[in-house]
C-alpha cells in the first residue's frame, strides 16, 4: 500500500473535496488554490511522474484528458479556457510524487508559463 498523500485522499484517508471520480481516475480542489478554479486530476494507480508513465499507461493518461474535458464543462470554464500543468520532478518543481494534472482557470491567467 502507498505510504502517498494523493494515495490516502484516493482512499479516503485524508479529506478532500472531489468533483470527479470513477474506477481510475478521481479528481478533487487544491489545497492551495492558484485561479478560482484549481483542480487536480490524478490516476487511481500509483504512477510516480510523467517519467514512470509506461506503454500500458498510455489509455489511461488519454482518459485523463476526457475527463479534464467533463470537468471543465461542469466547471463551466470550458468556453472561456483554462491551463493544464504537469509538474515533473525537481526542476519542474513537482511536490507530490503522484502524477497529476492541474486544472487551473476560472480567471484569465498569466501569459507567462514558467520563470
Ligand atoms: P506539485 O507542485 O505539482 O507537486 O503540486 C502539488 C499540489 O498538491 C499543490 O498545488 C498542493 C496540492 N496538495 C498537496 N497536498 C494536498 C492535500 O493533502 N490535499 C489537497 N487537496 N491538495 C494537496
Amino acid at each position: 500500500m502507498e505510504d502517498c498523500i494523493f494515495c490516502k485522499i484516493i482512499r479516503k484517508e485524508i479529506p478532500s473535496s472531489i468533483v470527479y471520480e470513477d474506477e481510475e481516475i478521481i479528481a478533487f480542489k487544491d489545497v492551495n488554490p492558484v485561479a478560482p478554479i484549481h483542480i487536480l486530476v490524478i490516476p487511481k494507480r500509483h504512477i510516480e511522474s510523467v517519467v514512470e508513465i509506461k506503454e500500458e499507461d498510455e489509455l489511461l493518461v488519454g482518459k485523463i484528458y476526457t475527463v479534464i474535458n467533463k470537468i471543465a464543462k461542469q466547471e463551466n470554464i470550458d468556453k472561456n479556457g483554462f491551463r493544464v500543468i504537469v509538474n515533473c520532478g525537481k526542476d519542474g518543481g513537482q511536490e507530490v510524487k503522484h502524477l497529476h494534472f492541474h486544472l487551473i482557470g476560472g480567471k484569465k491567467l498569466g501569459t507567462k508559463i514558467c520563470e
